[in-house]
C-alpha cells in the first residue's frame, strides 16, 4: 500500500521510524517542511528533511532529537574565534557536511528535491522523502519588540503590529526558547511556493494519507500552506487520518502551545482536530489520557480513538502506526 506522510522533524521523524516497521512493505512517501529552513553562514539548513533523514537513516543524536549522533562542534568554534555567528546556532562538523554537500548542489543548480534525494542515498531512510517544496519558504514569528520603547505602541494605524517585530522562526524557537509570546506565525513565501515535484502525484496515488504527531502549524499547518496541497488531500479520496501531538492539554514536547494560541487554537487533541477540520481529517487519534475528548470530535464530524500516544520506543511507536491504519480502514 501507498501511505503518504506530512513531516515535521522529531514527531514525523519518530512516528515514521514506527510506521516503516509496522508496514515494512508500504511505499512511504513523506512530504517533509521546509518552513524551519534558514541560511546560515552561507549554508542552507533544513532542520526538518535532516531530522527526518538522520532518524531513519541511523544518524540521529537519538537524545537530542536533531543533529548527528557523535558530533563536535570544532567548525563552530573557529567560526566564533573569527566573531562570525550566530553562537546560539549549534551546526556541528559532521552536520556542516550535510549543508556543504546541499549548498553545493543549490549553487550548481540543482533544486532541493534532487539534493534531498542525493543526501538520502546515503542515508538510505526507507522512504522517499520529499521536500514540500522546492521553493524558498521561511516561518517567521511576531513578536513584541523589546527595543520598540512605548511610543512605537500607538502607531499601528490600528492592524496591531506596532512594537512588533518579525524574526525567524530558528531565532524564535532556539535563540528565545519560545518565552515570548507568538502574535502571529507567517510561512513568508509559501503564497508564492509551488509543491515540489512528486508531492501532487503521491497525494493523488496514496491509499492512506496520515499527519503524524507533528507541530499542526509550523509543520502540518506550513506544509498545508503550500497551495495546491491542502486541496490535493482534500480531493484524494482516501482516508486521512492525524495523530494528536497534544497529551493531557500540553505538547510532548516543544513550543506548540506558544504558535498555537498565535492562530487562536486552544491547546487540546479536540481543538487540533476542529482547526484541521472535517473537510481535511476522517479520522483523529488522541492519548488515552484524552479519552474524554472523543466524543467532542466525533460530534465534528471526525472518527476518533483514544490510544496510548507516547513514543517511547520503536515498538510503541509501530503500535500507534497500526492504530492509525486501523482507523484509516474503518472510515475507508
Ligand atoms: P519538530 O519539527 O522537531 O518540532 O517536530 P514535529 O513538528 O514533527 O513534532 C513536534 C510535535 O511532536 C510536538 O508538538 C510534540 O508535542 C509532538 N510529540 C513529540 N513526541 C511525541 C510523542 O511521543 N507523542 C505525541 N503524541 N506527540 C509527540
Ligand atoms: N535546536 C536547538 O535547540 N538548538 C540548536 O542549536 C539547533 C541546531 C540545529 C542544527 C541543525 C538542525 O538540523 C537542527 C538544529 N536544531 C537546533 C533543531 C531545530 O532548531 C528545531 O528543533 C527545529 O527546526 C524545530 O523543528
Ligand atoms: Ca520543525
Amino acid at each position: 500500500q501507498r501511505i503518504v506522510v506530512l513531516a515535521g522533524g522529531i514527531g514525523g521523524a519518530r512516528f515514521l521510524r514506527g510506521l516503516r516497521s509496522a508496514v515494512p512493505d508500504a511505499e512511504i512517501t513523506v512530504v517533509g517542511n521546509t518552513g524551519d529552513d534558514i541560511h546560515l553562514f552561507g549554508l542552507k539548513v533544513c532542520p526538518d528533511l535532516d531530522t527526518v533523514m538522520y532518524t531513519l537513516g541511523g544518524g540521529i543524536h537519538e537524545e537530542q532529537g536533531w543533529g548527528r549522533a557523535d558530533e563536535t562542534f570544532a567548525v563552530k568554534e573557529e567560526l566564533a574565534a573569527y566573531g562570525v555567528g550566530p553562537e546560539w546556532f549549534g551546526l556541528g562538523d559532521r552536520d556542516f557536511a550535510t549543508h556543504i554537500v546541499r549548498t553545493q548542489m543549490i549553487s550548481a543548480g540543482y533544486p532541493l528535491s534532487a539534493v534531498t534525494e542525493a543526501l538520502c542515498a546515503r542515508w538510505q531512510p526507507g522512504v522517499r522523502l520529499l521536500p514540500m517544496t522546492d521553493d524558498r519558504v521561511e516561518t517567521h514569528v511576531l513578536i513584541d519588540d523589546p527595543d520598540a520603547g512605548d511610543a512605537g505602541r500607538d502607531e499601528d494605524g490600528g492592524d496591531g503590529t506596532a512594537g512588533r517585530k518579525a524574526v525567524h522562526f530558528q531565532e524564535y524557537w532556539v535563540r528565545l526558547r519560545a518565552s515570548v509570546d507568538a502574535h502571529a506565525v507567517v510561512p513568508v513565501g509559501a503564497d508564492a511556493a509551488k509543491p515540489a515535484p512528486g508531492v501532487l502525484e503521491a497525494v493523488a496515488a496514496a491509499d492512506t494519507i496520515l499527519f503524524p504527531p507533528s507541530n499542526p502549524v509550523v509543520s502540518v499547518g506550513t506544509i498545508l500552506a503550500v497551495p495546491g496541497i491542502r486541496e490535493a488531500i482534500a480531493d484524494a479520496g482516501v482516508p486521512v487520518v492525524g495523530l494528536s501531538p497534544i497529551v493531557g492539554n500540553a505538547p510532548v514536547r516543544g513550543m506548540a502551545d506558544k504558535v498555537l494560541a498565535a492562530v487562536g487554537v486552544e491547546t487540546t487533541a479536540a481543538a487540533v482536530a476542529a482547526h484541521y477540520g472535517s473537510g481535511l481529517l476522517d479520522g483523529w487519534l488522541v492519548d488515552t489520557a484524552d479519552a474524554d475528548t472523543v466524543g467532542a470530535v466525533e460530534d465534528a464530524g471526525i472518527r476518533c480513538r483514544a490510544v496510548p500516544l507516547l513514543m517511547r520506543d520503536e515498538e510503541t511507536t509501530a503500535e500507534m502506526a497500526r492504530q492509525a491504519l486501523a482507523l484509516a480502514e474503518e472510515v475507508r
